[in-house]
């Protein structure tokens, strides 16, 4: 995939950047596209009855049917915009969750989840959280889920693709699960959305949460979509501006959805950015992007299963991981670690990776991991497995 170019942080800096994970390099278009919007194109949206804002409204509405037409939604208004996937996260958890939950009813998460996909759930108060767990190779125990998985579970929350072990889940066998008791199916889509291609019609899915920082997009703003019904029947998560219809000083009433989830001002450039990311993703077209990430994955593995000294930390079957390669050197600490690879021009993620109850699990207390994007490069891996080499070293491990 030849994109380098399209990335003017990339041009011209010989750092080889492999944290796309935490969030992705932008590419010009996305840049250019906000920067327009803010030289020539900036309002506040929905209220302005001028030019400027009615534009304004226009174009970040049209971001919203991009987005909407990039994951297969059959409306704009399944697409909510958020802050990110967590506050999508934190939204279900408190308006489809703890509104209406009740006592002795579960939830089904796993133990490969992003502090995103557990803290908002632990807020809910007498209601149990279970654990699927994974098998040997990494991948979700489907099994795990099918036994936790009862008459009083109401939703099951997992993530689509593990931004630790790379795990890709089958979103489909969970649905067959989950649908035998009536369950809600969340997918946590931060790491799944940017790689793979998705289609909310077949995912099987009720609620998808994702982040644009992630995908070639800016901070500051996700995405929240859902099923029509569902979205008509949960209650809005925050109030304010621009989310009611009808408004009184005891009570109010509510604007459409997706409206009546955006209060306040929203990320108005943030949108536009988005707008563009997924014009440029669709450009490349997703399955190449896929094609990419599994070349790519694979030639890492391949080299990294030359330095014993390494343990890699996810599924072998490329049909089942993404470009999240986590890892550790002997038993060198990985912030040790990264920072000999820093010194060496290569930029990896060390820590917990925001998954403690994953580390627990695996009995570590931390993994180096080095992530993929469009722009990444054989030639980033071949500087990694420099690097790890200098490491060894430095540590005296035999290789
Ligand atoms: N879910 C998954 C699977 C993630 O990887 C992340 C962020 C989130 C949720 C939260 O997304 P946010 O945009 O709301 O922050 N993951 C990482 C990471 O792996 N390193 O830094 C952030």
């Amino acid at each position: 995939m030849d994109v380098r170019k399209d990335f003017p942080i990339l041009a011209g800096n010989d750092l080889a950047f492999l944290d796309s994970a935490a969030s992705s390099q932008k590419p010009e278009m996305v840049i250019e596209a906000m920067d327009t919007m803010l030289r020539s194109g900036y309002a506040n949206v929905h209220r302005g009855a001028y030019r400027l804002s009615a534009e304004a409204t226009d174009a970040y509405e049209a971001a919203r049917a991009k987005v909407a037409r990039f994951i297969g939604a059959t409306s704009p208004a399944e697409v909510i915009f958020t802050r990110g996937t967590t506050t999508s996260m934190n939204m279900l958890a408190a308006k489809w969750g703890a509104d209406r939950l009740v006592a002795g009813d579960n939830v089904v998460l796993s133990v490969m989840e992003h502090h995103a996909n557990l803290v908002p759930w632990q807020f809910l108060k007498g209601i149990e959280l279970r654990f699927a767990r994974l098998t040997d190779d990494f991948a979700l125990d489907l099994e795990s889920v099918a036994e936790l998985v009862d008459e009083r579970t109401r939703i099951v929350s997992i993530t689509g693709m593990s931004n630790v072990l790379g795990t890709i889940t089958p979103v489909d066998r969970i649905r067959e699960i989950a649908g035998r008791v009536g369950a809600t199916v969340i997918v946590d889509g931060a790491q799944l959305v940017p790689h793979l291609p998705v289609d909310v019609t077949d995912l099987g899915a009720d609620f998808l949460a994702f982040s644009a920082h992630k995908m070639l997009g800016p901070t500051g703003i996700g995405v929240l979509w859902g099923r029509p019904a569902l979205l008509e029947e949960m209650e809005p998560f925050e109030g304010g501006g621009e989310m009611i219809d009808e408004v009184g000083l005891y009570e109010s009433t509510w604007a459409p959805v997706p409206h009546k989830f955006e209060a306040g001002t929203p990320p108005i450039v943030e949108a536009i950015g988005l707008g563009a990311a997924v014009d440029y993703l669709t450009g490349l077209g997703m399955d190449a992007v896929r094609k990419h990430d599994v070349e790519l994955t694979g030639y890492a593995l391949e080299r990294l299963a030359t330095m014993p000294a390494v343990t890699v930390y996810g599924p072998t079957d490329l049909e089942i991981r993404g470009g999240a390669i986590s890892f550790t050197l002997g038993d060198v600490h990985p912030h040790d670690l990264s920072t000999i690879l820093d010194e060496n021009g290569v930029a990896v993620r060390a820590g917990h990776h925001c998954a403690r109850p994953l580390m627990d699990h695996l009995g570590i207390p931390a993994t180096a991991r080095a992530s993929f994007s469009v722009y990444s490069s054989g030639d980033e891996v071949d500087r990694l497995v420099d690097g790890l080499k200098v490491a060894a070293k430095l540590f005296d491990i035999r290789q």
